[in-house]
C-alpha cells in the first residue's frame, strides 16, 4: 500500500521507508505544488496541516510528521521552530551550542507527532513519539540530518550522527512513532 508522506524533507522520507521496510507499505512524496503554511501552535497542528493538505493535493491518504528538538532550560526551545531557528542547519546548531554555553543541565528530547489524514481530511490516527538525551558539547559525526551531530541519546555515549541508519531508526522519535503507526494500519482495514 502507498500512503504519501507530507513532507519536503528527502531525510525524513528516507527513515521512513527504511523503518517501514517489510511492512507492505511504501512513502511516496506528495504533488510538487505541496507547500503548506505551518501556522500551528503546537507539533500536532502542525502536523494535521501537512497531512490534510497533502491528502487534499493527491486524493490520497497521508501521513506527516512534525517534529523538533526541545532543550529543558531552554524551555523547550527550539521545539516547533526547529527548522526555522537559523537560516542554515550548520547555524542553527551553532546558536543552539551558544545558548547552551556554560550550561551544565543540557537534557533534552526529540519529539515526532504523525498526524494519519484519509483523502477528505479526517484524522485517522495521530501519535507522538520521542527521543530522550542531552547536547553534545560540540558536533560529530555525518549521518542523519538536523540536530543529528549534537544529540546524544540517553544509554549512548555517541551522538546520533555517528550511528548507522539502523541504530538511529531503532530508538529515534521517528522511529517510535512510525512503529505506532504500522501497528496502527495493520489492525485496520482501510
Ligand atoms: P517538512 O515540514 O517538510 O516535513 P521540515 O524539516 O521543515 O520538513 P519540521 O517542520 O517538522 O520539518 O521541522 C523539523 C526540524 O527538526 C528539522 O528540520 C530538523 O531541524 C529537526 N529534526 C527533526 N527530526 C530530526 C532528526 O531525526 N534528526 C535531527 N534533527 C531533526
Amino acid at each position: 500500500m502507498e500512503i504519501v508522506f507530507a513532507t519536503n524533507n528527502i531525510n525524513k522520507l528516507k527513515e521512513a521507508n527504511e523503518i517501514a521496510q517489510n511492512s507492505g507499505i511504501t512513502f511516496i512524496l506528495p504533488p510538487d505544488s505541496f507547500n503548506p503554511e505551518e501556522t500551528g501552535t503546537t507539533f500536532a497542528e502542525n502536523s494535521y496541516i501537512k497531512a490534510s493538505e497533502a491528502a487534499k493535493l493527491s486524493g490520497k491518504i497521508a501521513l506527516a510528521d512534525d517534529s523538533g528538538l526541545c532543550v529543558n532550560v531552554l524551555n523547550g526551545a527550539p521545539g516547533l521552530y526547529s527548522a526555522r531557528y537559523a537560516e542554515t542547519q550548520q547555524l542553527r546548531i551553532k546558536r543552539l551550542l551558544n545558548e547552551l554555553a556554560g550550561e551544565k543541565d543540557r537534557q533534552a528530547q526529540f519529539v515526532c507527532c504523525m498526524t494519519l489524514v484519509a483523502p477528505a481530511g479526517e484524522i485517522l490516527y495521530q501519535t507522538t513519539g520521542y527521543c530522550k538525551g542531552h547536547i553534545a558539547h560540540a558536533p560529530s559525526g555525518t549521518h542523519g540530518f538536523g540536530y543529528d551531530p549534537i544529540f546524544i541519546p540517553d544509554n549512548y555515549t555517541i551522538t546520533i550522527a555517528q550511528m548507522d541508519d539502523e541504530t538511529k531508526n531503532n530508538i529515534s522519535h521517528r522511529g517510535n512513532a512510525l512503529k505506532q503507526v504500522l501497528k496502527f494500519l495493520s489492525n485496520t482495514n482501510l
